[in-house]
């Protein structure tokens, strides 16, 4: 369902294999080193949420190529932006040569929540591509002027995938809250996991 010019909500994408094999890549890719960490952010706040970066790694305001501890980002894996592309066919009818070279895998326990922010640090426009598992989320997906009103909350559930192009690139949106155990029981997974694929516009 087209949620907003751009944004395309298809529930139930990921088939259940998919979202296991995910949630064993997401367990590798959070362990140490360049593994899972809170962000700092520039006021001297940490965010509630986990994350680990593949590809580059994110920090407030660019991507640099050595995470928290110094160690090299991982590498974001092939097989990953071929997911991206058949998301992205599935969201438009064709992929417009998209090729994703980072990944932003956040995790949410019980009370971690994401405020509404802009997605501003990638030097390319081409679209987003959210992948959810585990908890449901309330996603609050607002305008591109401000934090405010006007904003429509949709449930992102397990196996959800949501895209994010064209006008909609750079809208205000944000995770106001998940709901804690509804995770389906075949993943065994307390919380939830949002895999982001992206384009950095950043020469390899
Ligand atoms: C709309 N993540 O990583 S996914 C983020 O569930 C982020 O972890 C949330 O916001 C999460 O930056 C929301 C949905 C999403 C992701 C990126 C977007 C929506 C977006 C970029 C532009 C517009
Ligand atoms: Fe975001």
């Amino acid at each position: 369902a087209e949620v907003a010019p751009g944004a395309v909500h298809v529930p139930g994408w990921l088939t259940a294999d998919e979202q296991r094999r995910l949630l064993d890549a997401c367990r590798e890719w959070a362990r140490s080193p360049a593994g899972m960490r809170q962000t700092r952010l520039p006021g001297g706040g940490v965010m509630s949420v986990r994350t680990v970066c593949l590809g580059w790694h994110w920090v407030p305001y660019r991507y640099q190529r050595t995470a928290d501890d110094g160690a090299p980002v991982k590498p974001f894996p092939a097989w990953l932006a071929d997911l991206g592309r058949r998301a992205v066919a599935t969201a438009y009818g064709h992929d417009g040569g998209y090729r994703p070279d980072i990944a932003l895998v956040n995790f949410y326990d019980a009370e971690a929540r994401m405020g509404q922010h802009q997605d501003k640090d990638e030097r390319s426009l081409a679209p987003v591509v959210s992948l959810s598992i585990g908890d449901t989320c309330v996603f609050r997906f607002g305008n591109t002027r401000d934090r405010g009103r006007p904003w429509s909350d949709v449930q992102l559930e397990s196996g959800d995938l949501f895209v994010f192009g064209g006008e909609s690139r750079l809208a205000y949106h944000g995770v106001p809250k998940t709901l804690p155990g509804t995770a389906p029981p075949f993943l065994g997974l307390r919380g939830r996991l949002n895999l982001t694929l992206r384009e950095s516009g950043l020469s390899p």
